[in-house]
């Protein structure tokens, strides 16, 4: 079964990696001063290191006024106090080069903090060397150059009084896009990206690098709330192949590039091996257009993104991230069945072709929060949202209920280390609220537990080294229609693993497909979220079907 594609995919240390990404101001406070540090992150390095990581990504680190969270940078080449020192830094990549793991950084170059001292030149005066290094033009009728929304803002476009042109931003207005039309600007970009690989990282995250490129003459569009015009423009694969030229090719490293509003199709540019661009990429079909769990449309998404990449290019799996509510809340269960739900979706996420990435707090299934006021909230985009809403005449308490479930700070909120204070994070006030329920979830408490999330992460990333089928075979869904439970295979040589999830909080059956009818009675439980494998169930006129316990898993391995 499944054999009939002959073609073998190009191996390569970053498919097989398991990726972990720090977002260190909410990881671990060394210093007391409520942020996480790389001190912090030093002193966890063992942690992250028994999970069976292997490459650790750390959210930006530069020197920003951090109005959003570090993507504002104003200096490329300094770490922010918060964060640390360059000395703390060297340190950190010697520790995580000790314990045989990899560092990528974020590379955020679509834009700078309004502070950068680029920006600062290019705002002085129409004819300042640096005018050309930001997107700048006048304005049309008394209003902005064109009707454009941004991420964070209802325009993209502001206006500024000292040389009275308006300048762009993607996001928000302290963050001004850079123009990566100007030959040397992108330069100097390219030497910073050398001064990061020559300290001996490991490669780059790149942030939403599909918006380098914009649409020329910046027209008026029929539909600004669909920012989509904002990346995927002609001329990016231009900046990238430049770029992989100039840097990338150079180093033995890893890129994986942030791509919203990417089809299949059109990822397959970015990363598809003969050009020469990026290694691999986050797509967002899942985390910005799918609210809440629908297997119908995962599995749809999983299929057109297989069927595209297969040979030629490789995916990136995750359901969640510093941008995105957390996964059990979002898309699995986290009530009762929340310790099972997050063994689910680690399974499920570890076991579809891509490289995996577990974002902290993940491992011990950590949830989502409800602050009672917008006030609790941290983030510029729930805080720019809500002021708009509320100018737009909506009530105060239904705008926050309605933008609540989405926050980024969902995903913010401090690791849950231990029951004690600040659950182990801080001697001092932390920068955003914990969780109340750090009591009842914490790293120490699954690290005493057998049967822990934590446990049973590291079983699964385990399995990832000893299996080449994880991670090289070929996907096939299972799944028959079924409309709770996904299944699917992946199949390398003689070797076929059969995944089934019941993604529901009631049982359900799951009729094995006929070719497999048979060949199961071979199979091999190697992983499952509840004591013992599901019972199976010879139903009339049917054949062999699987009872699946509420957000039940199981990973069986069937040898030809
Ligand atoms: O994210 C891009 C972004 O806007 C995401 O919030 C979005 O939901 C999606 O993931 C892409 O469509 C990056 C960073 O991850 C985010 O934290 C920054 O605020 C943003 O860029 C600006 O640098």
């Amino acid at each position: 079964m499944n054999h009939s594609d002959n073609r073998t995919v190009n191996r390569a240390w970053w498919k097989e990696a398991v990726v972990y990404q720090v977002y260190w101001r909410s990881f671990m406070d060394a210093n007391g001063d409520g942020y996480g540090d790389l001190q912090g992150l030093m002193q966890k390095l063992d942690y992250i290191k028994r999970l069976g990581i292997d490459v650790i990504w750390l959210n930006p680190i530069y020197e920003s006024p951090d109005k959003d969270n570090g993507y504002d940078i104003a200096d490329y080449y300094q770490i922010i106090p918060k964060a640390g020192t360059m000395e703390d830094f060297r340190k950190l990549l010697v520790k995580v080069h000790e314990l045989d793991m990899k560092l990528i950084m974020d590379l955020v170059v679509n834009h700078t903090s309004y502070a950068h001292p680029w920006f600062e030149e290019s705002r002085s005066s129409l004819d300042n060397p640096k005018r050309d290094w930001y997107i700048w033009k006048p304005g049309k009728e008394e209003g902005p150059p064109n009707n454009w929304r941004s991420y964070f803002e209802p325009s993209t476009w502001t206006y500024d009084e000292q040389t009275g042109e308006y300048y762009f931003h993607s996001f928000a207005k302290e963050q001004p896009d850079l123009n990566w039309e100007n030959a040397e600007l992108r330069q100097e970009i390219y030497r910073m990206m050398r001064f990061w690989l020559d300290q001996g990282i490991d490669g780059f995250r790149m942030d939403v690098i599909n918006l380098l490129a914009k649409i020329p003459g910046f027209p008026d569009t029929e539909w600004p709330e669909h920012i989509d015009y904002l990346g995927n423009n002609p001329g990016i694969h231009d900046y990238l192949q430049e770029m992989n030229r100039e840097v990338l090719r150079h180093y033995n490293i890893m890129t994986v590039g942030e791509i919203p509003f990417v089809t299949p199709e059109d990822g397959l540019l970015y990363v598809a091996e003969k050009r020469q661009e990026l290694h691999t990429l986050f797509h967002f079909q899942v985390a910005d257009d799918m609210p809440a769990w629908d297997l119908d449309r995962y599995r749809h998404i999983q299929a057109t993104w297989h069927d595209a990449f297969r040979h030629e290019g490789w995916n990136s799996q995750f359901l969640n991230n510093h941008d995105h509510t957390r996964q059990v809340t979002r898309y699995g269960n986290d009530g009762a069945y929340r310790v099972q739900s997050a063994k689910l979706l680690a399974t499920m996420i570890h076991t579809l072709p891509g490289t995996p990435y577990v974002f902290q707090g993940e491992e011990i299934g950590m949830t989502g929060v409800d602050f009672p006021s917008i006030d609790d909230y941290q983030d510029i985009a729930m805080h720019n949202k809500y002021r708009e809403a509320l100018e737009k005449g909506g009530a105060p308490d239904q705008v926050l209920r309605e933008l609540q479930p989405l926050s980024r700070d969902n995903s913010r909120t401090p690791m849950q280390w231990n029951g004690e204070q600040h659950a182990g994070f801080t001697t001092g006030q932390p920068w955003i609220q914990i969780n109340p329920n750090y009591a009842e979830i914490n790293v120490e408490r699954d690290l005493a537990a057998q049967d822990s999330i934590y446990a049973y992460y590291q079983r699964l990333i385990s399995l990832r080294k000893m299996h080449n089928v994880m991670v090289y075979g070929d996907y096939a869904d299972q799944s028959g229609g079924e409309a709770h439970v996904y299944a699917y295979t992946r199949s390398l040589e003689e070797e076929t693993w059969l995944v089934v999830l019941n993604h529901s909080d009631v049982q359900q059956l799951y009729e094995l497909p006929a070719p497999w009818q048979d060949r199961f009675q071979h199979a091999r439980a190697l992983l499952h979220n509840y004591d013992g494998p599901p019972a199976k169930d010879k139903v009339e006129l049917g054949g062999t079907c699987l009872q699946l316990r509420p957000h039940e898993a199981v990973i069986y391995s069937i040898i030809d």
